[in-house]
């Protein structure tokens, strides 16, 4: 398939990029931490969204070296940001495939001692999926990856697997409630109310995903949630640019 020839190439030529998108404290609005978002360029097409790649990458195995380059880059980056004042967090996204290899912990720490980044600094987000499988398997890691320092969050809570036991058996830093759920909030919002409970009771720090209005914020901030990301703070944008909405907050 040409799409995997070229991915091959991309790989190889070190067409990706990361952009970054904030996690914004809902009572003060400040930048909490920022989640790197994999982009490719492509030679003829422009930057390309991961829903175009992501699961070809994962498919090939090709995800493996990307996922590689990406944790080096996200320590790169965060030591560029550190030097300019901002000691932030900053969040990977972590596929199926590359939660199961169970090299997985080695080559983040090792990636990111490239550029002497603290593993604390780093937040791996997993989605509920992959605690499905091999539950033990899933444990070790998961117990692994906090020993060396890593923070664990659950990404598009609410649209995978419904048994909650994990909430208690894992280390948990983070619940992000996925879009759908926040696009439906209105004046009730009983499953984001019921995971805000949920967070509250467990220390476990609720973001909002995909926020786009005044309203849905408004109802965020007076129901208590503690983080948001979305459009209506800020698009995923370069490291330049974040460096300078650091500075400058909107
Ligand atoms: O940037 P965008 O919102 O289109 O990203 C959509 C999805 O692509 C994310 O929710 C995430 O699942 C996936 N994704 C983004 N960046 C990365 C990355 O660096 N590695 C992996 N494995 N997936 C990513
Ligand atoms: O699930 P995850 O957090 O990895 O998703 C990140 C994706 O969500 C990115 O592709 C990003 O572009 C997209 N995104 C972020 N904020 C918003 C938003 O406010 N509205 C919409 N529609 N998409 C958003
Ligand atoms: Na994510």
């Amino acid at each position: 398939r040409s799409l995997e020839r070229d991915l091959i190439q991309a790989t190889q030529r070190k067409e990706f990029l990361l952009h970054y998108q904030p996690r914004v404290c809902c009572r003060t609005n400040e930048v909490r931490s920022i989640e790197a978002l994999l982009r490719w360029n492509h030679p003829n097409r422009g930057v390309l969204l991961p829903g175009h790649f992501v699961d070809t990458l994962e498919e090939t195995g090709l995800i493996h070296d990307v996922g590689t380059w990406v944790a080096e880059q996200v320590g790169h980056d965060q030591r560029t940001l550190t030097r300019a004042g901002f000691d932030i967090p900053v969040s990977i996204n972590v596929s199926p495939k590359q939660f199961d290899d169970h090299d997985l912990c080695h080559e983040l720490v090792a990636a990111l001692a490239q550029s002497n980044c603290p593993t604390d600094r780093i937040e791996l987000e997993i989605t509920e999926s992959m605690l499905m499988g091999d539950k033990r398997n899933a444990k070790a890691t998961l117990s692994k990856l906090r020993a060396e320092g890593f923070s664990i969050s659950i990404d598009d809570f609410g649209t995978g697997y419904s048994n909650l036991a994990y909430i208690q058996d894992y280390p948990i830093s983070c619940l992000k409630i996925d879009r759908s759920f926040i696009n439906a909030i209105d004046k009730q919002a009983p499953v984001v109310n019921l995971v805000l409970s949920l967070c509250r009771l467990t220390d476990i720090t609720a973001i909002a995903e995909g926020v786009e209005t005044p309203e849905q914020l408004q109802w965020l901030e007076e129901n208590k949630c503690d983080q948001y990301q979305g459009f209506i703070f800020s698009r995923p944008i370069p490291l330049m640019e974040m460096e300078k909405l650091l500075q400058d907050p909107p």
